[in-house]
């Protein structure tokens, strides 16, 4: 597995909020934290390609936005956000040699936070990022390799996978809060606890889970169920309103 990440933009201050009132990010933290998170990928298998700092746009980090990749194509997105446009470029030519490449185009929007693979179903969060056209674009891109997109209401939160991401091959972590668990079919539903509602997101690289170590209660939930989880400090980070999914694209290096 390869996982390509970004380095900490130094004007990670700038970046943009949705939900949360800005506070101050200790910028030396985040590089720490996002160390520990590179270190955790490869702990679990991947190869790290860490593209460099980006000084002029300031949520580069979350490269999970800027492209949706599959075994067999990688799209690149276009990010509603008009400070995060000009993201996809490097992560494009991160992309190239390993998989065919696709672009939304104007008006299309998608951010790949949005997007959450269940199989041969990419379920889409009606975000204020990801608009109609981008999602048919999406599904247009997709369909050739027989994949469904479906749309999915969301409210509270960023992103749908704020709300709803895997831990296993078929079992779900999910705030019930901000995503009704309607849509999910034939799949293990963990709920994060009460106390937890930013707890819903987790990246599972294979069959490990790498996981923010503050959420206890709904890592023991995990744990409990038999969910390894590998934890990471992930506060300044999540000041920026990201978490662990939003910082990696993982992909095999041979498609298929
Ligand atoms: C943004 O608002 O776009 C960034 N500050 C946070 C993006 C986090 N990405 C993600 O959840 N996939």
């Amino acid at each position: 597995m390869l996982a390509i990440t970004r380095e900490i933009s130094p004007a990670m201050a700038a970046c943009e909020l949705t939900y949360l009132p800005r506070v101050e990010i200790d910028i030396e933290r985040a590089r720490a934290q996002h160390l520990e998170y590179c270190r955790a990928l490869q702990s679990l298998g991947c190869e790290v390609l860490a593209l460099p700092p980006e000084p002029d746009l300031p949520d580069s980090v979350f490269v999970e936005d800027t492209a949706i990749v599959l075994d067999e194509v990688a799209v690149i997105t276009r990010p509603g956000a008009a400070s995060r446009q000009a993201e996809t470029w490097a992560v494009a030519q991160a992309l190239r040699p390993y998989r065919e490449l696709v672009y939304i185009e104007a008006p299309g929007t998608l951010d790949g936070g949005d997007v959450l693979r269940i199989g041969k179903t990419l379920c889409v969060g009606s975000s204020g990022r990801s608009n109609r056209s981008g999602v048919t674009q999406l599904a247009d891109a997709v369909m050739r390799f027989g994949y469904r997109v479906q749309t999915i209401p969301f409210h509270g939160c960023l992103h749908l996978k704020s709300a709803v991401t895997a831990v296993s091959s078929d079992a779900l972590l999910l705030n019930p809060q901000w995503v009704d668990p309607g849509f999910v079919h034939g799949m293990e539903i963990v709920e994060v606890a009460r106390d937890e509602p930013f707890a819903a997101n987790a990246l599972l690289v294979g069959t490990g889970v790498i996981y923010p170590s503050r959420f206890e209660h709904t890592r023991e939930r995990l744990e409990r169920r038999g969910i390894a989880t590998t934890g990471v400090d992930t506060s300044e980070l999540e000041k920026a309103e990201g978490a662990v999914t939003c910082c990696s694209l993982i992909l095999r290096r041979n498609g298929n």
